[in-house]
């Protein structure tokens, strides 16, 4: 319908723009960055969240362009806070973006990425690229291999939605990844305190896996209070969702990591 016709268009009208959401230390509440969400203002049917085109931006091909656009602002908006801060006195503030499958199997990747972190004078391990974990069950080495290229320049690569995926755990040896980006049905089972024993048994073997291959974890839709307090509690090491922040402009961001440093 209407928004298949005006997606390829929309681009070039500059119809598209990025929300962040912080992500803060669970052990001192201090932010540590964002993930950057991308949404479409839609002249017509107003803000459009990113589960209403980027399926079909990935159908038709376009996420390849807006990918790349959307990690040239965020690498650009990362740049825009450290100079904001006078240099890294807040502790450099981190920039996560999300990566689709389409992006991974497109062969600019890997030289997008540089040129956009040399053009903007941002050192690789500022920028943290998730992925889903679906994305990458299965993948063989080709689908691989430009995020290991990412990986041995410094960039950080996350597990996007873990835990929702099935996928072997043996596997994450094989993966370059950094970052295990839990699942929000975890952290919705942690609403009551206690919560679940065995989501509980769940989350904390995960977390013990993860720190056993060196990896963080991050946990998303954190609502409440005591979710975090579980949560921290469970090892995990950076939260991201309302009971931070929702999803704003970047001024918030920053105003954000300023009243808390
Ligand atoms: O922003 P929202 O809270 O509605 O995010 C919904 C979904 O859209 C999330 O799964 C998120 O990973 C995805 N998403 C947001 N921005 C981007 C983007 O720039 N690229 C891709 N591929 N997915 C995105
Ligand atoms: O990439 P990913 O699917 O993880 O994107 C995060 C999605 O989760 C976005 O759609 C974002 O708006 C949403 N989100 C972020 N924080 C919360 C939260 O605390 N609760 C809920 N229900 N959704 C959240
Ligand atoms: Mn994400
Ligand atoms: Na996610």
């Amino acid at each position: 319908h209407g928004l298949t016709t005006a997606l390829p268009t929309a681009l070039d009208r500059g119809e598209f723009f990025i929300e962040y959401q912080p992500l803060v230390h669970l052990g001192d509440g201090s932010v540590r960055g964002a993930e950057a969400l991308v949404r479409w203002l839609h002249p017509q049917h107003g803000v459009l969240s990113p589960d209403r085109f980027i399926p079909l931006a990935e159908h038709t091909g376009l996420i390849v362009p807006l990918g790349r656009w959307v990690l040239e602002q965020s690498v650009r908006q990362a740049r825009a806070w450290r100079d904001a801060n006078g240099g890294d006195a807040l502790g450099p503030l981190r920039i996560n973006v999300n990566l689709s499958p389409c992006q991974l199997t497109h062969p600019g990747l890997v030289q997008d990425t540089v040129e956009i972190l040399e053009r903007t004078g941002v050192t690789p391990d500022a920028l943290c690229l998730e992925v889903t974990e679906s994305a990458l069950i299965g993948a063989d080495d080709d689908l691989l291999k430009p995020l290991r290229r990412l990986a041995e320049m410094g960039v950080d690569i996350a597990l996007d939605d873990f835990g929702t995926g099935y996928s072997n755990l043996a596997n994450l040896r094989r993966l370059p990844v950094s970052v295990l980006k839990l699942d929000r049905s975890f952290t919705q089972s942690m609403q009551r305190f206690p919560a679940d024993p065995v989501d509980l048994k769940i989350v904390e073997g995960i977390v013990a896996l993860a720190h056993s291959l060196d990896l963080a974890v991050t946990v998303e839709g954190v609502e409440t209070g005591a979710q975090a307090e579980q949560l921290r509690i469970l090892g995990c090491d950076t939260a991201q969702g309302w009971y931070y922040a929702r999803p704003g402009p970047p001024e918030r961001l920053h105003e954000l990591a300023l009243v808390d440093a």
